[in-house]
C-alpha cells in the first residue's frame, strides 16, 4: 500500500516536471539543479557562476532551504533569485519549483539555476524539470560519500570535487574517489574547484556553457 503511495506521488511530480520542462524550452531556457550536502559550497559556487555569465546571459535562481532567505539574498546581487522555504522537508519538488517560477520574471532568462535543499540523498529522486543534474561533493566530507550515496553520482551530469584547497588538511582518498565514482559513473565529468575562487572555475564555466549550447 505504502509503495503504491510513494510511487502516485512521484508519478504527480513527474507529470509536473514535464510540464515544466515543456515551458522552458519554450521559453529557451536551460535549467540546471545543483545538489550537495549542507555546506559542501553551493551557493559559494552560483555566487562565482552567476557573476561570470552575468554580463552576456539571463539568469535566474531558484533558491530552496528549510529555513531563512539568507542564500537568495546571497545570490540577489547577481541574478532574479526566489527563496523557496520547505519548511522541514528535505528536498524541492516540482510544485514548489512550479510556485517559485510565478514569483519570477522570466523575461531575458536563458540559464536558470535550482540550488536544492542541502541533502545527499532526498532531492536525487524528485524531477524538477531541469536539464541537468550537477552533484558537489567536497573535500572535507570524505571521499566514502560517493560509494556510500551512489545514486546522486550515478546520475549527475556534472561532478564538482569543492573545496580542494583543504586537501592537505583532511584525510581525503582521492585515488580511491575517482575509483568509486568510475565504479558508478565512467563518462561523467569531474572538476576539481575551489569555489571560493573563480581562477579554479574556467572548466566548470567551460562546461556549462557547452551543456547550455547542446
Ligand atoms: N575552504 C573553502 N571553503 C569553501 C569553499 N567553497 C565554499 N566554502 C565555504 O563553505 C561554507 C559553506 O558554503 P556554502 O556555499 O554556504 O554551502 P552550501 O552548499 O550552499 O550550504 P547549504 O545551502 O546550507 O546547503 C562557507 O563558509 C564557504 O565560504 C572552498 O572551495 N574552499
Ligand atoms: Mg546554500
Amino acid at each position: 500500500m505504502r509503495v503504491d503511495v510513494v510511487h502516485n506521488v512521484l508519478k504527480l511530480n513527474d507529470a509536473l516536471a514535464a510540464q515544466i520542462r515543456a515551458r522552458l524550452h519554450a521559453a529557451g531556457i536551460f535549467t540546471l539543479n545543483v545538489i550537495s550536502a549542507p555546506g559542501s559550497g553551493k551557493t559559494t559556487l552560483l555566487e562565482r557562476t552567476l557573476a561570470h555569465f552575468g554580463a552576456e546571459i539571463g539568469q535566474a535562481v531558484i533558491v530552496g532551504d528549510l529555513a531563512t532567505s539568507r542564500d537568495a539574498e546571497r545570490l540577489a546581487p547577481f541574478a532574479r533569485a526566489v527563496q523557496v522555504n520547505t519548511d522541514g522537508g528535505c528536498h524541492l519538488d516540482a510544485a514548489m519549483v512550479a510556485n517559485a517560477l510565478e514569483a519570477l520574471d522570466l523575461t531575458g532568462v536563458e540559464l536558470l539555476w535550482v540550488e536544492n535543499v542541502g541533502n545527499l540523498v532526498c532531492p536525487v529522486g524528485f524531477d524538477l524539470g531541469h536539464d541537468v543534474k550537477v552533484g558537489l561533493l567536497s573535500v572535507p566530507e570524505g571521499e566514502d560519500k560517493v560509494a556510500k550515496y551512489p545514486r546522486l553520482w550515478r546520475e549527475a551530469d556534472a561532478v564538482l570535487l569543492n573545496k580542494v584547497d583543504l586537501l592537505p588538511y583532511v584525510s581525503f582518498d582521492r585515488e580511491r574517489f575517482y575509483a568509486d565514482l568510475r565504479a558508478i559513473n565512467e563518462t561523467v565529468p569531474v572538476f576539481e574547484v575551489q569555489a571560493t575562487t573563480a581562477e579554479t572555475l574556467r572548466g566548470w564555466f567551460e562546461w556549462v556553457a557547452a551543456a547550455r549550447a547542446g
